[in-house]
């Protein structure tokens, strides 16, 4: 099994971490970091309304992972997206692939088509 989720959603979620430790899943979460509630940020900005709440810090989510018993790993450059991600498919149990902004992820974003 495998996730691709955003830095606010696994903030929302990051107990299941545990529990898929827990029932000795193999899953990889591959969280894609922006920094913030980037889609609510713009709802904000789209409404005339002065971003609040939205910038987030970007926590150390590959430590996180390890401390929650999984195993995380942090890329810092592009090239580095695949392989850590084939690592993480290769290594079996819950595994955590951390991207944070910076480091971009090879995603189409909907709202700036290139
Ligand atoms: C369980 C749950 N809690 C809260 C929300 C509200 N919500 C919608 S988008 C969002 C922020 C998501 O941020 P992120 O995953 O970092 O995506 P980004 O907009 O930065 O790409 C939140 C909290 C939700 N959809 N579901
Ligand atoms: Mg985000």
């Amino acid at each position: 099994m495998a996730t691709v989720i955003g830095d606010g959603a696994l903030m929302f979620c990051v107990n299941e971490l545990v529990t898929a430790v827990e029932q000795r899943l193999d899953l990889v979460v591959v969280c894609v970091d922006n920094g913030g509630y980037a889609e609510i940020k713009q709802n904000e900005t789209d409404r005339g309304i002065s971003p609040i709440g939205v910038d987030l810090v970007q926590p150390d989510w590959a430590a996180l992972a390890d401390a929650f018993g999984a195993t995380g790993r942090r890329v810092t450059g592009a090239d580095e997206v695949a392989p850590a991600i084939a690592d993480a498919f290769a290594a079996g149990g819950v595994q955590l692939v951390h991207i944070p902004q910076g480091a971009p992820a090879p995603v189409l974003d909907e709202r700036n088509p290139s």
